[in-house]
């Protein structure tokens, strides 16, 4: 597409959802680094969200990880959302931080325990009732250690019944979204590894379930855009987690690594119709060392920049190039939308949107930081918890 009207269009009706712990502390295994002014509620981290949405015109959902983001009232919380121009977004369940989950959750041996984690599942959709969230996102850390530890076949038999009974719960305009990891916490066998077991479950399941691709959870030198291809072309594709990796599960921010492979997944998704398909691009990130909100601004910019580069591909030239077999001439179509400089493009859009053309600068100016610091005194700070 290099009709610009039609990029801006795009550009504008793109949604970026941020994830509530991004606003929290978060750490490694060897230490978590307390920020000032980190919220201490859910409702301040939507005040947080709500800075971010302000300043980028493009980030109006907020995805709620429970327990994390437990209230009394989650009716009233979408209301406080609401009120602040938001929405809540995807809830994201939790059956990994219990002292129960040791050797598994919905693959757990032991039936009290599945039964337990199940609980949990059915909860986060009445959650979902409450708030109005369409996406139940669902991260089993269920593996194992060692050979022979458990039966690699009958944990797949315990996951599908777990997940039927979470399907069966789902209302008319609910999706499940199935998230894949190949390893951590498990070392041995994970029951999720990868998106060919997650399509698989879904695939048996229905349309109402499909595959989360959390962008940090490959091995390195996988080509991730072949899966989005695939996923998109079977209308398998239901969201991302965007982050950026240079190890392993390394939650950066998301483009900072690795630039050139958001852009040749974002070429993927315009391709495949993913921008206009219901396909939910969230964050899942953590920001360790930087400050939180301007850490979230600039991943939201670096997911819109991906975009724009991707939206300037020269499809009609492509397509000639790759039917005549000239490798160099197509190769060259998608560098040069890659190469071009999109930020004067994404300026325009966001003063066509009534915001500042610098979301980083306009952030900085507002005196939020400050603001946040001085009033943040006392309580507990929201933390992920490990
Ligand atoms: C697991 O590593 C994961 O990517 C899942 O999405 C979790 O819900 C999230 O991270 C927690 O940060
Ligand atoms: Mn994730």
């Amino acid at each position: 597409m290099s009709d610009v009207p039609a990029v801006k269009a795009a550009l504008k009706s793109q949604a970026v959802e941020t994830p509530s712990w991004a606003y929290g502390n978060s750490g490694t295994r060897f230490k978590v680094f307390a920020q000032p002014g980190v919220p201490r509620s859910p409702q301040e981290k939507l005040d947080d969200a709500a800075q971010v949405h302000a300043f980028t015109g493009v980030a109006p959902t907020v995805a709620l990880h429970i327990p994390w983001d437990r209230v009394e009232d989650y009716g009233a919380l979408a209301k406080y959302a609401e009120e602040r121009g938001l929405k809540l977004g995807a809830i994201n369940s939790n059956v990994f931080q219990d002292d129960d989950y040791k050797l598994g959750s919905v693959t757990h041996p032991d039936p009290a325990v599945r039964r337990k984690a199940l609980g949990h599942l059915l909860e986060c959709v009445d959650i979902m009732d409450a708030t109005g969230s369409r996406d139940l996102k669902l991260w089993f850390s269920d593996g194992t250690n060692y050979p022979g530890q458990d039966d690699i076949a009958a944990r797949q038999d315990r996951l599908a019944e777990a997940l039927s009974a979470v399907y069966e719960r789902l209302g008319e305009d609910q999706r499940m979204l199935l998230e894949y990891k190949f390893f951590e916490p498990a070392f041995y066998t994970t029951d999720v590894p990868d998106w060919g077991t997650a399509y698989a479950h879904c695939l048996k399941l229905g349309p109402k379930a499909q595959v989360c691709v959390d962008t940090g959870h490959h091995a390195p030198g996988t080509n991730i855009e072949f899966i989005v291809a695939l996923l998109l072309r079977e209308k398998k594709l239901g969201a991302f987690d965007f982050n950026s990796r240079f190890y392993a599960d390394d939650d950066l921010m998301v483009g900072a690594a690795d630039p050139f492979q958001l852009f040749r997944i974002m070429y993927e998704v315009v391709r495949g119709g993913g921008l206009t398909s219901g396909v939910a691009f969230m964050l899942d990130q953590c920001h360790n060392i930087e400050p939180k909100i301007p850490a979230i601004i600039r991943s939201v910019m670096n997911v819109q920049e991906a975009t724009a580069k991707a939206l300037l591909v020269d499809r009609d030239a492509l397509a000639t190039a790759q039917r005549e077999g000239d490798v160099l001439g197509a190769n060259a179509v998608l560098m040069d939308a890659y190469n071009t400089d999109v930020r004067p493009l994404l300026a325009e859009v966001r003063e066509e949107l009534g915001i500042a053309p610098d979301p980083m600068a306009a952030y900085r100016g507002s005196g939020w930081a400050a603001r946040i610091v001085a009033e943040r005194v006392g309580g507990e700070q929201a933390g992920w918890g490990a």
